[in-house]
């Protein structure tokens, strides 16, 4: 039956303002939504994270409900656009990168496969930052995504819990996002708020008050943890998150019959790198106070648990001294010191310690000793964590590791971004793939097909176009459709090295200088934010910002080289850009890149990979085999010797090789001087290259240049480019996240899926 969306506005669509419009087919929606019901079952799982980045919701939900096509059509005869609407919908930021929209990409999933699932965070009012440029640098503002009416996405579900800190408690209120599956029921996000917020402690920008904690506590994703300050209220939001997850667990068990000795029958538990890792000593805590035993507590624990590990960059796995835990939240202490003897009586191994020799708490440990899995995102990351990183748990604990590679959903980084090659698709094989991506590989019967791989490049031209458009005229950009669109796209670090890209950018413009052009004019994109408080990071955006200015300003490179550095990239802009992408930069230093899901996004939409033997990089080359990825660089076996033998100098390669020198010298030169630059980030960085480069970027310059070189000669021979992409696509079915879940489901949560639809 179909559902008029004038029964929800109320009035004839061609009278409707934006507001009324999205406001009704968002109604729509959620009456859809439910009307289909949630997945239910004994056993539910509690996917814990502080990130979900779920992107703008309305087409993604009509589609997974089967009413897009139908709606579209609705406001189409009245006059009326979807596009508009999505273009009017505002997109919520819940999350930072690739670990936030796995999260997003995994609750899709959880629903259409019928698991009963929540996902469980936090209700921030403003996301990541809003990133702006001026004078070729990056500023940030708050990104206030719940002041455009878009509570309704978010519904109040009128339960209340109280969490208990030093010295105060707070109440919390839990809200709801409805998570629509593909023909399957729904789930739900679960989002904790707290009711004293006050948004006017915003001094100004991203800046605050950030001892009052009643105030300020789900005001921000990640608060600039650049003082005590900042890191004492990531605890407390830490804290904030698990406690009301835990309450939940707990009541909705017991509901369920569970007399919390079986809780491991009725719950599990994922825990999304360490934020969540509290949520183990907070149930702990909360069963010893039902009068059951510390060590049946533990194992009770143990057997819901399981954690996810998204890095084996150090300074990304959190360690919190023990003094901000006795000020934040004294009544955990307890339970993590006997956690600590725990361990201590059982191993004496420094490294597996949950409190080290300086007092600070080792989050990764608490959740290793007292989880039953620990699991990696992509083949190379989980075995870099046995053999290396983590290498004196795994001697400890053989059977709780495992991999699950990552994955993403078809639904949106397929069928809703990129409509022009689902249709192609789907008149070529059936729109199954949708559900069972695995059916993609069925496209391999046209890749000698020549009208076939015209129609590919068809496709491609067409959404280079499209988003030539949308630059025009939502951005004031100009491209050119008929360049090679080379695309690195993804959270700004050293490690993901923006700046071998921009080395290799400026060598291009050095070779104009001295005549030799481009076969084709190639234009860069960059879409990155960078952490306001890393200073280097912030330099490379600069460097990148002034480099296209010097582009700009000469007629003559103008014509072959653009550089475009994308403000704020998001979501949304990722669903534009990567349909259009011809090439994937996914040049992360080896070992280092735990698994990487652009890189993923691209291959499904046709892109071809230029990248390293790193994270899921390596799992693409299988699939694809070597005609169809282009890759470099050390291997993730040399790069881990030399950081061991620490005998990685920068300086040799600069002085050894003159093109990487002139590259290198022309950062702090007159051109980027004249064109903006600004000599202290430029010094800065170029100083951080000479005297350190910790993520080697020289060592792979030269293969990085010669690989690029010889993709770019490549792409002139238009089909068998074509079949580059094609194959790529039809070998991307290994990377539904339909498969992750179904992996971990098999192996970890034992979720029995709920079929009655
Ligand atoms: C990220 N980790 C990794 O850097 C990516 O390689 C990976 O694809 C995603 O997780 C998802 O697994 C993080 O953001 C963090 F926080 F762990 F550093």
């Amino acid at each position: 039956m179909t559902r008029l969306i004038t029964d929800y506005t109320g009035k004839p669509l061609n009278e409707c303002t934006e507001l009324e419009l999205f406001n009704g087919v968002l109604n729509l929606v959620n009456d859809a939504e439910k009307e289909k019901g949630y997945n239910t079952g004994k056993k539910k799982l509690y996917y814990i994270s502080a990130e979900f980045l779920i992107g703008k919701l309305l087409s993604n939900n009509l589609i997974n409900l089967g009413l897009y096509q139908d709606v579209k059509k609705q406001l189409e005869d009245a006059g009326r656009s979807l596009a508009d609407l999505e273009e009017f919908e505002y997109e919520p930021s819940l999350g930072n990168g690739g670990l936030g929209r796995l999260a997003a990409c995994f609750v899709d999933s959880l629903a259409t496969l019928g698991l009963p699932a929540d996902g469980v965070g936090l209700a921030y009012h403003c996301g990541l930052f809003k990133q702006n440029f001026e004078n070729n640098k990056q500023s940030e503002t708050p990104d206030r995504w719940l002041q455009w009416g878009h509570e309704s996405w978010m519904r109040s579900t009128g339960k209340h819990y109280t969490v208990d800190f030093g010295g105060f408690s707070l109440t919390s209120t839990m809200y709801e996002i409805g998570v629509t599956g593909y023909g399957s029921k729904c789930g739900k996000l679960r989002l904790f708020d707290v009711d004293t917020l006050d948004e006017r402690v915003i001094r100004d920008q991203i800046s605050f008050d950030k001892k009052q904690i009643a105030k300020n506590l789900t005001l921000f994703l990640y608060p600039d943890d650049s003082d005590e300050d900042g890191r004492i209220l990531r605890v407390y939001q830490e804290y904030f998150m698990v406690a009301n997850a835990a309450q939940l667990i707990l009541e909705e068990a017991q509901a369920k019959g569970s007399n919390l000795h079986d809780l491991a029958d009725y719950a599990a538990i994922q825990i999304n790198d360490t934020h969540p890792t509290m949520v183990i000593p907070e149930l702990i805590r909360r069963l010893t106070q039902k009068g059951i035993s510390f060590e049946e507590s533990i194992e009770i624990v143990r057997a819901v648990c399981g954690y996810t590990n998204h890095t084996i960059l150090a300074e990304a796995l959190e360690t919190w001294p023990r003094a901000y835990l006795q000020k934040a939240v004294p009544q955990l202490l307890p339970v993590i010191e006997k956690l600590q003897a725990y361990v201590a009586e059982r191993y004496q191994e420094p490294f597996v310690q949950i409190i080290d020799g300086n007092d600070n708490v080792h989050m990764a440990n608490i959740d290793i000793h007292f989880s039953h899995s620990v699991n990696g995102v992509a083949k190379l990351h989980t075995e870099i964590l046995k053999n290396t990183e983590l290498a004196p748990f795994y001697q400890i604990y053989p059977e709780k590791f495992n991999n699950k590679t990552n994955g993403i959903t078809f639904r949106r980084w397929g069928v809703m971004c990129d409509p022009a090659l689902t249709s192609l698709i789907n008149e070529t094989i059936g729109n199954d793939w949708i559900r069972h991506a695995d059916d993609l590989k069925k496209l391999e019967d046209k890749k000698d097909d020549p009208d076939f791989l015209q129609k590919i490049l068809a496709v491609k031209q067409e959404n280079k176009q499209n988003f030539t458009d949308y630059l025009k005229n939502y951005r004031g950009i100009e491209v050119d459709p008929s360049s090679v669109f080379d695309v690195q796209s993804k959270r700004l670090h050293e490690y993901k090295r923006q700046q071998l890209n921009l080395l290799w950018a400026i060598s291009v413009y050095n070779d104009m200088v001295e005549g030799k052009f481009p076969t084709r004019p190639i234009t860069v994109f960059f879409g990155a934010k960078a952490a306001p408080a890393y200073i280097i990071a912030k330099d490379i955006i600069h460097a990148i910002l002034t480099f296209s200015k010097v582009l700009d300003a000469d007629p003559d490179a103008s014509k072959w080289l653009k550089v475009v550095m994308l403000e704020n990239y998001n979501v949304s802009l990722a669903e534009k850009l990567i349909p259009a992408a011809d090439i994937s930069e996914q040049i992360s230093l080896a070992s280092k890149e735990a698994s990487g899901t652009g890189n993923m996004k691209f291959m499904l939409n046709g892109a071809v990979t230029l990248g390293t033997m790193d994270g899921a990089n390596v799992e693409i080359a299988d699939l694809v085999g070597p005609d169809n990825i282009y890759t470099f660089g050390q291997s993730s076996d040399e790069v881990i010797a030399h950081y061991k033998k620490a005998d990685y100098v920068s300086r040799e390669y600069y002085e050894r090789d003159p093109k990487l020198r002139k590259a290198v010298d022309f950062l702090t030169g007159d051109l980027m001087m004249q064109n903006g630059g600004d000599p202290e980030n430029l010094g800065r960085l170029s100083h951080e290259l000479l005297s350190k480069d910790w993520f080697m970027t020289f060592p792979d310059f030269e293969d990085y240049c010669e690989t690029k070189a010889r993709m770019l000669a490549d792409y002139e021979d238009r089909e068998s480019w074509s079949r580059k992409m094609l194959m790529n696509t039809a070998n991307a079915g290994f990377f539904s996240s339909d498969r992750t879940i179904a992996q971990y489901n098999e192996d970890i949560w034992h979720l029995t899926p709920d079929t009655d639809k």
